[in-house]
């Protein structure tokens, strides 16, 4: 007997949740999304997103699927996704392959005060993702680069390191609201010269320096391939609510390239995600 089409032939009409964070802080991998891994026979490139809640996070990822709803948005001050959610789809670029994308819960909620959860949400994007896009609102700024060093393992330069990197994910920071002009001491520079210039180190181990110093070496470390996006608002404040109603062209026509850009980064060069020895994952072997 012929199988059936398996369920990626059946694209899953909406995200499901991967990882249940509940009120108790306690993670928990959610039985139906590994039934639904387990599915999956075709290599898998997983692109998960974190960050700063509320700034924007689960609105790209649906650009990701090309679809205007699918993530749940929120629109008030309180953190809206919680744990990891998972949506499963053909990939654009490539046939035979998935495209998994992960939408995680809002780094810093204030409400929620609990940063080694965080560093968990956070630790788990990282490992399962062959690309990982980081967010931050208006600048790439210091707050965001701390809490991206957490899981880089505390500048842990140990020999293992070198071999843990080759399993670490793809960097992209995207930088949303964006509204300055790409400059430095009078010289325009590119997107991904701004990321670079942030990362810079400064000469010396002074112990002053250290603080500053350590989450820089950690994220150059453990990111080798690095990529910077930004995007300006996509529309005026008002219409901002109803991000999830507007047709294309109600957004800003710069924030629709940007987007478009994005995206065909993304779909383009998102590896499939491998493990130790180079084994390539399918969803069943993402969720053993
Ligand atoms: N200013 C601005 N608002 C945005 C942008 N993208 C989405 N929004 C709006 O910001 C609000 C929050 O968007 P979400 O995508 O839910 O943000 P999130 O980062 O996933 O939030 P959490 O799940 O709480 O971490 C919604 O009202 C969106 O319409 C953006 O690029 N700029
Ligand atoms: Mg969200």
């Amino acid at each position: 007997m012929a199988p059936g089409p398996s369920a990626m032939e059946i694209p899953m009409p909406a995200p499901i949740c991967l990882i249940e964070n509940s009120p108790a802080g306690e993670l928990q991998v959610q039985q139906e999304a590994l039934r639904v891994l387990a599915e999956i026979s075709h290599p898998v490139v997983v692109v998960a997103i974190a960050g700063l809640y509320r700034t924007g996070k689960s609105y790209l990822m649906n650009r990701l699927a090309s679809k205007r709803t699918g993530f749940s948005l929120g629109s008030t001050i309180q953190s809206h996704t919680k744990g990891i959610w998972m949506w499963c789809l053909p990939h654009p670029r490539r046939a035979g392959h998935t495209l998994v994308l992960l939408d995680t819960e809002g780094l810093g909620d204030v409400e929620k005060g609990n940063t080694k959860n965080d560093t968990w949400i956070f630790a788990l994007a990282v490992l399962l993702s062959s690309t990982l896009v980081y967010n931050s609102m208006g600048t790439i700024n210091q707050q965001a680069m701390d809490q991206l060093q957490y899981p880089a393992l505390r500048g842990d330069e140990g020999e293992d390191s070198a071999e843990f990197v080759q399993f670490f994910p793809a960097f992209m920071w995207a930088v949303r609201d964006f509204m300055l002009d790409l400059q430095l001491d009078g010289r325009k520079i590119t997107e991904d010269e701004y990321l670079e210039n942030a990362l810079k180190l400064k000469p010396g181990s002074s112990k002053q320096d250290q603080p500053y110093n350590l989450p820089r070496k950690c994220i150059r470390q453990f990111f080798p391939a690095r990529k910077c996006f930004i995007f300006v608002q996509p529309a005026s404040r008002k219409r901002l609510r109803r991000l999830e109603e507007l047709q294309e062209d109600e957004l800003d026509s710069e924030f629709q390239e940007q987007v478009a850009q994005f995206c065909h980064h993304v779909w383009e060069i998102s590896k499939t995600k491998t493990l130790l020895g180079g084994h390539v994952v399918t969803g069943a072997s993402e969720c053993r």
